[in-house]
């Protein structure tokens, strides 16, 4: 097996919708397209289009929203996208996704989230651990319910990959949306939700939009972490690193003294190699950001972003940083362990995965 995929990784930044198979997108645009609801031969063109602006990106998730946005739909590709995670041995995925209202489906936040749930509950040639910290009683009924998780014995020999959710707030919706979907992760914390992201198209929307909702989950005791610094905002990465987030994605358009401010307050950044290039957010990897923030030492995890939209994967990400900055395999290996200190799940779990990494350490070659 290739080293990249045989190395145990940790995924912090993965959307759900971006993170589909080309396979089952086609298969769901024939679907529709039989039905008349799409034109297939446009839809097919959209997916098979692998380099697309940031803008552009952004119209491929709204036709993905309308392949996907059914409860049966959103269970399917949640079953398939943790399968994919575990089978490159990523051990701990925290796996984000926008709760999304389709009246015509009769969805609403909460159902997505069920179905969602039901998506990890669906996974079985992998033993998925989904529950949250032991303070949280997993008996106690949300009317969403636990099963995969240490109420249950597991005991099964499988392999076993950790996934704990973040719940997204897209950049278009209004205060009330954004503590809505707050609230929906309050509700579900003994349901292995241990955070929000705000995510969605950087140029739309205000910061001080969202900052009632971000401010109460926070005082909740959810982690957060944000989409900063996608576009050129100076004011608005600002007041987001002066929010303290647990950790921030991107940071494309930094200037000295955003690079200066993130790096004192040691602000760990989830970094999107091949997400950057292909929106063309950093124009090309000789100049990413990545080469200066892994030799100052600050804390950074390798990401996949949308690894459907951006055909990547994790293995993927380690293998191009290793060739692209000149990093040994012994390196990418510690820069993979260190990305257990910043997952937002507690120290038992964080213990665990040290373990995990303890035995590759000796197996791997
Ligand atoms: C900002 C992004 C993103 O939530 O429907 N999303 N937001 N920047 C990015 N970089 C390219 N990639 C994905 O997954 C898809 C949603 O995640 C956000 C967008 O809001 C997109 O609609 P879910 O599962």
């Amino acid at each position: 097996m290739n080293w990249w995929v045989s190395m145990p990784k940790v995924e912090l930044h993965a959307h759900l919708n971006g993170s589909i198979r080309d396979s089952t997108l086609m298969e769901l645009a024939r679907e529709l397209g039989d039905r008349g609801l799409v034109h297939f031969p446009d839809v097919e063109r959209v997916i098979l289009k692998h380099d697309r602006s940031l803008t552009e990106v952004f119209k491929m998730f709204d036709l993905i929203h309308v392949l996907t946005t059914d409860h049966e739909t959103v269970t399917r590709i949640t079953k398939e996208v943790i399968e994919d995670f575990a089978a490159e041995n990523v051990v701990y995925l925290e796996l984000r996704t926008t709760p999304k209202k389709n009246v015509s489906k009769g969805m609403n936040k909460k159902s997505y989230m069920e179905a969602v749930l039901e998506g990890l509950r669906a996974v079985s040639n992998v033993e998925v651990d989904i529950f949250s910290e032991p303070n949280f009683d997993c008996r106690a009924s949300s009317g969403i319910s636990a099963r995969n998780n240490e109420c249950e014995s597991n005991g099964t020999g499988k392999k076993k990959i950790y996934v704990r959710l973040l719940l997204s707030i897209d950049r278009r919706e209004t205060t009330e949306a954004a503590m809505e979907t707050v609230k929906l992760a309050l509700e579900m914390r003994h349901l292995g939700v241990v955070g929000i992201d705000l995510s969605g198209n950087p140029i739309i929307g205000e910061w001080l939009t969202f900052l009632p909702a971000l401010e109460f989950a926070k005082e909740q005791g959810l982690l957060i972490t944000l989409h900063c610094g996608e576009v050129p905002n100076q004011v608005e990465i600002h007041a987001m690193l002066d929010f303290l987030p647990a950790r921030i994605g991107h940071a494309c358009c930094f200037g000295e003294e955003e690079w200066a401010k993130l790096k004192s307050l040691k602000l760990p950044v989830e970094i999107c190699l091949t997400s950057n290039i292909r929106t063309e957010t950093i124009s090309s990897l000789d100049i990413h950001h990545f080469a200066d923030l892994y030799t100052s030492g600050h804390p950074i995890v390798l990401c996949t972003d949308d690894s459907g939209v951006f055909s990547t994967s994790v293995s993927g990400e380690y293998s191009l940083a290793s060739s692209s900055f000149g990093i040994q395999k012994r390196e990418m290996f510690q820069l993979a362990r260190n990305a257990v200190n910043f997952i937002f799940a507690g120290n038992k779990v964080k213990q665990e995965l040290e373990q995990v990494f303890d035995l590759a350490a000796k197996t791997l070659k």
